[in-house]
């Protein structure tokens, strides 16, 4: 059995009041014994997370990290730097950074190889645009950034898949369970066919994921947790959504 895992993205949101507010609230809730659970807030927030959940069961994440050991790259920071800081996971390759950052398959798979030797557990992100499920390229899609971006990633512990359809990451759509389901399980087919252990490791949906449909999304088969956006940022509703996969 998988254990499930929610994972709280608060993207780039939250002020030290605010962010201290969110914690107290999450704090306040006791996690199942049966779910996993990661907050992942801006790089300038981590050390406060990381202090707020030293005695709960809630890890925390940072949402990207460099390829390259510490040296002279602008701007960015190392994977290294944030195992040190206290983080167990990250988040790559968003579609937010795939599009913004115009980040490409292979940069993802060698920040993969940097946070998997800083000992981070890496939460790798796939998905289509509307564009591309219209026109019937959903898998092929999503089957393409599987392959590229875990190159190299056979054996990397704690992998992770975060299946967020594009055309539902805050806009309030969400693919139906049907949906999700239907690629969850591609993706796990595709993770064999990798030569990753594709049992073991948990596939999260993320798109739009709320109290209102998180039950239903988990029921399913191959969904394992949940990559949640908006509702990571008030405590009540990311508290219900872990609730919900207890
Ligand atoms: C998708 C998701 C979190 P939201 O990006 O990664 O955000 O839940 O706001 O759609």
């Amino acid at each position: 059995m998988r254990r499930p895992l929610v994972a709280g993205n608060w993207k780039m949101h939250g002020s030290r009041d605010s962010v201290g507010t969110l914690l107290n609230g999450l704090m306040a809730q006791s996690v199942p014994e049966t779910v996993d659970v990661a907050v992942c807030p801006t790089y300038v927030h981590l050390d406060q997370a990381v202090a707020a959940c030293a005695n709960s069961v809630i890890a925390v994440g940072a949402q990207d990290c460099w390829h390259a050991e510490p040296g002279a790259y602008t701007g960015d920071v190392a994977a290294v730097m944030l195992e040190e800081l206290g983080c167990e996971w990250v988040i790559l390759g968003h579609s937010e950074r795939r599009s913004y950052h115009a980040e490409a398959d292979a940069l993802i798979a060698a920040k993969l190889q940097a946070a998997a030797a800083a000992g981070l557990k890496p939460i790798v992100c796939v998905g289509e645009t509307l564009d591309q499920r219209e026109s019937g390229e959903a898998e092929a899609v999503v089957a393409r950034q599987l392959r590229g971006s875990l190159e190299g990633a056979v054996g990397t512990a704690g992998l992770v898949i975060a299946y967020e359809p594009v055309w539902a990451i805050g806009t309030g759509l969400t693919a139906s369970p049907e949906q999700a389901q239907q690629m969850h399980a591609f993706i796990r087919k595709q993770l064999q066919d990798l030569g990753v252990d594709a049992q073991q490791t948990r596939i999260l949906y993320g798109g739009s994921v709320k109290p209102g449909n998180a039950g239903e999304l988990f029921a399913q088969d191959d969904i394992d947790g949940a990559l949640v956006g908006g509702a990571a940022l008030k405590a009540e509703d990311f508290n219900a959504i872990i609730a919900a996969a207890g």
